[in-house]
């Protein structure tokens, strides 16, 4: 065999690693990249309750998402104007807990919430509205889309 033969092998060898590389990525099939962290974002249309979100989450390998830094809550505002997170306060009225088991310390409530409305609000989803975002407790039984991480 020829070394310019044998070369070009040696290159088409190299370019389909390279799309395999591609292919499999640093996130599972069907979960997105952001900022280098793999997140699964429900799809438009698709709305469960907290508990079911929680479940599929799970399902899929992950939990709810925490959010605990600005850069976060702004990356994963883009998704949906509504969407169920792992932040609940149904052990314990008012002591509000992350899924991964952390209690919550920076938080990025809106403005007058949590206000446990009715008397029972318990989960927390992440809103955006009018360009401003944060967290909000409503009835865990309501459907909105959800966010997963990988746990
Ligand atoms: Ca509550
Ligand atoms: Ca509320």
């Amino acid at each position: 065999m020829s070394s310019v033969k044998e070369g070009k092998l040696e290159l088409d060898d190299k370019i389909n690693n390279c799309g395999e590389n591609l292919k499999s990525g640093p996130c599972p099939e069907k979960w997105i990249d952001v900022n280098r962290e793999c997140f699964y974002v429900s799809q438009k249309g698709e709305s469960k309750t907290w508990f079911s979100s929680k479940r599929e989450c799970e399902d899929r390998g992950g939990r709810l998402v925490t959010i605990k830094t600005r850069l976060r809550l702004q990356a994963l505002s883009l998704f949906h104007n509504i969407a169920w997170i792992g932040l609940s306060d149904r052990v314990t009225e008012d002591v509000w807990r992350w899924e991964d088991g952390t209690d919550l310390k920076v938080n990025f409530w809106m403005k007058d919430e949590p206000n446990n409305h009715g008397n029972k609000e318990d989960c927390a989803h992440l809103s955006v509205v009018h360009g401003a975002m944060g967290f909000n407790d409503n009835g865990c039984g309501q459907l909105f889309p959800y966010i997963c991480e990988t746990s």
